[in-house]
């Protein structure tokens, strides 16, 4: 069997555990190779701090994909995340078209929103835009307030009733013709997960839900699911895993470490992470 690749694009953010900090430690630790196109190199990520610095990489998108191209360098699978600007959307579209083959799997995390407010530093039309990015997915991963962003519904507080959670995932498929992950789902306190929706039907992975909220823990989620996805598991499976792992790694950080902007501690439980791989 040949080592799986996955080429992901999201910004550096040099200091607080997100994007490619976050993906290319879990993506690699479960024996996957992980290619990187670099979006943006920010000194911090954006919640939580101030001042911090933004280099954005637009123009080096798409010569790094053509090299690719050139080169003969293939991917598995595109785990698109964080982007710089509203532009990069489009590129980045452009750029898939040169890195996948036939056979590659798109998955994008719409990376822009959460607790119902867009991440600083996006337009308020951003959420618009990023449909065309979802349009072309194979797997799309939002959290509750990308969702409400894309599809125009009102964002609200957990926990939901099955009729926002089914009008959510219905107004996503206008969007996309992909499979849904739609994270931070809860019907009751005290749980937490996702609705995992493919041809036609919609099943729950669930976990305890830990009272802490950290950042960076979408990326944990998608970065494992992607890992899950490549190593042959279904889209259930796969979720379950995810919904595992970033519930194990916010546990051990509220049990360890309080800062919330300073990410979760996930190094801790790689171990895991691998077991779970293995299940
Ligand atoms: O975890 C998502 C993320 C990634 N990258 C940057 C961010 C955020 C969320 O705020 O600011 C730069």
């Amino acid at each position: 069997m040949t080592q799986k690749r996955v080429a992901a694009i999201h910004d550096i953010s040099c200091f607080g555990k997100c994007s490619l900090t976050v993906a290319l430690p879990l993506i690699s630790a479960t024996g996957i190779e992980t290619a990187v196109i670099p979006t943006a190199v920010l000194s911090t990520h954006t919640g939580g701090f101030s001042g911090y610095t933004f280099r954005d990489l637009t123009d080096d998108i798409l010569p790094i994909a053509k090299h690719w191209k050139k080169e003969g360098i293939t991917v598995d699978a595109v785990y698109t995340g964080y982007l710089g600007s509203k532009e990069q959307i489009g590129i980045v579209c452009e750029a898939i078209e040169y890195i996948k083959n036939n056979d590659t799997i798109i998955i994008v995390d719409p990376v822009m929103a959460d607790n119902g407010k867009l991440y600083g530093g996006f337009p308020e039309d951003f959420p618009s835009d990023m449909k065309k990015l979802c349009k072309i997915a194979d797997i799309i991963t939002p959290n509750i307030t990308e969702a409400a962003l894309m599809t125009g519904l009102c964002y609200k507080q957990p926990p939901y009733d099955k009729e926002y959670i089914n009008t959510m995932i219905s107004k996503l498929c206008e969007i996309t013709n992909g499979k849904i992950v739609l994270t931070g789902v809860s019907f009751k306190e005290g749980e937490i997960g996702a609705a995992c929706y493919e041809n036609g039907e919609t099943e729950y992975v669930f976990t305890k839900r830990v009272d802490a909220l950290y950042h960076g823990t979408g990326d944990v989620f998608s970065s494992t699911l992607t890992s899950a996805l490549l190593k042959g598991k279904d889209l259930l499976s796969a979720a379950t895993v995810a919904a595992n792992f970033t519930a194990l790694c916010i546990k051990n950080t509220k049990e360890n470490y309080p800062y919330m902007k300073y990410g979760v501690n996930f190094e801790e439980k790689i171990h895991k992470l691998i077991k779970y791989m293995e299940k």
